[in-house]
């Protein structure tokens, strides 16, 4: 039997192994950006691939082209329902936790589900939980839902808690994709110690510095999306950062 996408992520976060997923936008990828991309590859865990908004980028092709280039896990991370492809390893099926909309609670998966049996793909169910980073992300724009404020950690472990009794098996918290904060490493301390699920957390992730203290106050996998795509050099900086952890310096 094969081990599922999932098994691996939780089978690391069981062995404190923390991980790295680069996201890549299908309208900002170019076979130039992912052969530089790709010569790292060695540091990352998975890729993801999505983005709220998908202007010009072809969806499946560009999943396509990334696994011309890598046998690491390619995992969807879905801004809507028209980002499925059958040639994504897995889904993460996200239902956005954070807010009151139930089209992204619920109504986006009914149209989803079909298609995904369909073709087979692996769905790893995500609580998805935005949070308040100080400016309005296109994420927050695009779901027409409140992020949790991030003075507010309560709100956030009560949340992620709820999806983990839900049946969830991670849980995502993001600050949106260029914020300019990130997700408070305090929230991320104490929806850690309140879950036990898998935690991913992403937005804004800029610094070596920066990963580090999110690795550390709890993230079982950082997700990094800007910062990649403009200097692929930052992954060396990850590997770095990565290995420091491990070394429990
Ligand atoms: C956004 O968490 C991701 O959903 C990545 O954010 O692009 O800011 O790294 P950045």
């Amino acid at each position: 039997m094969t081990t599922s996408i999932f098994d691996t992520i939780s089978t690391k976060t069981k062995q404190g192994k923390k991980q790295l997923a680069v996201l890549i936008d299908p309208d900002k990828c170019s076979t130039k950006h992912l052969e530089t991309l790709f010569a790292k590859q060695h540091f990352i865990d998975f890729f993801l691939v999505g983005g709220s908004l998908i202007t010009r980028g072809d969806f499946s092709k560009t999943i396509s082209l990334i696994k011309e280039f890598t046998q690491k896990p390619v995992i969807i991370f879905p801004g809507n329902n028209l980002q499925i492809s059958e040639e994504a390893d897995a889904i993460l099926f996200l239902s956005l936790i954070s807010g009151r909309n139930a089209e992204l609670l619920i109504g986006q998966h009914v149209a989803a589900a079909p298609h995904i049996q369909k073709i087979n793909l692996e769905t790893i169910p995500t609580g998805y939980m935005l949070i308040e980073s100080g400016q309005l992300t296109t994420a927050i724009y695009l779901s027409a839902s409140l992020p949790i404020p991030r003075n507010k950690k309560d709100v956030a472990c009560a949340t992620a808690l709820a999806g983990e009794y839900l049946g969830l098996k991670l849980i995502y918290m993001d600050a949106g994709s260029g914020a300019n904060s990130t997700v408070p490493t305090d929230m991320i301390s104490a929806v850690k110690k309140t879950i036990s699920i898998p935690l991913f957390v992403g937005g804004g992730i800029r610094t070596a510095e920066c990963a580090f203290t999110i690795y550390n106050a709890g993230a079982d996998v950082i997700v990094i999306g800007n910062k990649a795509e403009r200097h692929v050099d930052f992954l060396d900086e990850m590997a770095a950062v990565k290995e420091q952890i491990k070394s429990g310096i």
